[in-house]
């Protein structure tokens, strides 16, 4: 495979890197699949710069050579934004690792792209990350920010893009941009870091950030509640946002996705009997636990305080990403509407997809206060397995990524654009909804966003099949 490259190239390329750091064949192969296996495909070669100089002395060479380059932080990203779906070279910035020491005056840390999100939550003790992801022990921060990630405390803290108070990166040409200085207030120009999180790889190799971090809370309390239906949910989440002060999460899951967590993954119900769905609230700080009961009232819950029981309930959230994988290779599809909307976007999305194939499974799960929900649809009997796509051909159009003819992806994007939402909430368009971007936004938009990403990387190499040139 590595003759996919110019001899010469690759000669050039470890002379940067260090021959160790320049992964062919099999070497190469986990870095060209995603964690779900819905997206495989070929990289002639992986790179894996140990520093910013190496990341610009890479695209240097790959833009004079015209070679595609995917960067890649953790590799869990769900949409196929970070695996070399048409031959690209994988810029894994996993060395990339240098966590600084923590400046306690301004509650910010300088993390490169390949430090986990758990590392940075970790590193002072009377402070954490305001972003919380189930994948935080592998997820990096180049990755997160690439991607704009979301997650479990967003209703609080925001997505990575509002934790970011500078960057570094390199442009395809080789620029290095440092703006690092952590102000919080700056308004010299352009706010390109802002920009750069959610640009998924297309506008530069993200090397460094530097992160604001939160106050740690204490003794957070975690209560599931068993509810008749997302209208339920709906109303006691909105209500909570506004009447628990120390409200850290809102999330909504079903039983469907709990049963097979429960069949595959040995967890254990939080409450019995059991209920049709369920919200998971977080909250910490002074009365939170009164809040909390307050709200719930009489309705059925379990409470956790302690660390080993809250662990316990937020698995019965926390694992749901996996719930469908037990059953076929599943399509995520990760989507929001106006708050107004939620209910009908989770009562009635299941029909829909139903009516493009009635045997797929559906299984929905999300951030009820984002307006946010998760959509995991494991196609019906009759459509590509896992094997077939694997192969990288003809499934949605063009790449190997699950789907297979986009029906799927079709009934659920029109419905939520018909509700105003959007096709990505937090996961981004990747490799999986490019096609689909027109239904949310417009000419307009697409022309600006590729006159954005041209004076980036006038090249075209940076993953150029993601969102549109
Ligand atoms: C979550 O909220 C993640 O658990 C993953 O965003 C969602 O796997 C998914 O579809
Ligand atoms: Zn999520």
């Amino acid at each position: 495979m590595s003759g996919d490259l110019p001899a010469n190239l690759l000669r050039q390329l470890a002379a940067v890197v260090g021959q160790s750091h320049v992964l062919t064949g099999d070497a190469a192969a986990g870095y060209a699949v995603d964690w779900t296996g819905g997206f495989t495909g070929q990289a002639p070669a992986v790179l894996r710069p140990g520093g910013t100089a190496e990341v610009a002395a890479v695209l240097g060479l790959c833009a004079d050579a015209g070679v595609a380059v995917v960067p890649q932080g953790g590799n869990t990203g769900l949409v196929g934004g970070g695996v070399p779906l048409h031959g690209e070279v994988v810029l894994s910035l996993a060395r990339l690792d240098r966590l600084g020491p923590v400046d306690l005056d301004a509650g910010q840390v300088s993390a490169g792209a390949g430090v986990s999100l758990q590392q940075v939550a970790d590193a002072d003790p009377g402070l954490d990350l305001g972003v919380f992801i189930a994948s935080r022990h592998s997820a990096t921060v180049g990755g997160a920010v690439a991607t704009n990630a979301g997650g479990l405390r967003v209703l609080r803290y925001g997505p990575m893009r509002a934790q970011l108070r500078g960057i570094e990166a390199v442009l395809s040409d080789g620029t290095v941009l440092s703006h690092m200085s952590g102000l919080v207030k700056d308004n010299t120009g352009y706010d390109y870091p802002s920009l750069l999180a959610g640009s998924e790889g297309t506008l530069a190799a993200i090397t460094a950030a530097r992160l604001q971090l939160v106050p740690r809370l204490a003794d957070p309390v975690t209560v599931i509640v068993g509810a008749d239906g997302p209208g339920e949910v709906h109303a006691l989440a909105r209500r909570a946002v506004r009447e628990v002060g120390g409200l850290l999460s809102a999330e909504f899951f079903t039983q469907a996705g709990l049963d097979l967590l429960v069949e595959h993954a040995g967890l254990t119900l939080p409450l019995r009997p059991p209920a049709p769905v369920y919200l998971l609230l977080e909250a910490a700080g002074p009365g939170a636990a009164e809040e909390l009961a307050e709200l719930v009232g009489d309705r059925p819950a379990a409470v956790g305080t302690g660390a080993a029981e809250r662990a316990r309930l937020w698995a019965c959230r926390e694992r749901h990403p996996e719930a469908a994988g037990f059953v076929g290779v599943p399509l995520k599809l990760d989507v929001s509407v106006p708050a107004a909307r939620w209910v009908r976007l989770a009562s009635d999305v299941a029909g829909v997809v139903a009516e493009a194939d009635p045997g797929a499974l559906v299984i929905i799960y999300g951030h009820v206060a984002d307006g946010n929900l998760h959509v995991n649809v494991v196609p019906g009997a009759g459509r590509a397995d896992g094997a077939d796509r694997a192969n990288g051909e003809g499934i949605a159009g063009e790449v190997g990524i699950a789907g297979e003819d986009g029906r799927h992806e079709d009934a659920v994007f029109s419905f939520v654009a018909s509700l105003g939402g959007s096709i990505s909430a937090e996961h981004g368009i990747g490799a999986l909804k490019a096609r689909w971007l027109p239904l949310v936004r417009s000419d307009a938009e697409r022309a600006l966003f590729a006159r954005l990403r041209a004076a980036f990387d006038p090249a075209g190499i940076l993953n150029p099949h993601v969102l549109p040139r």
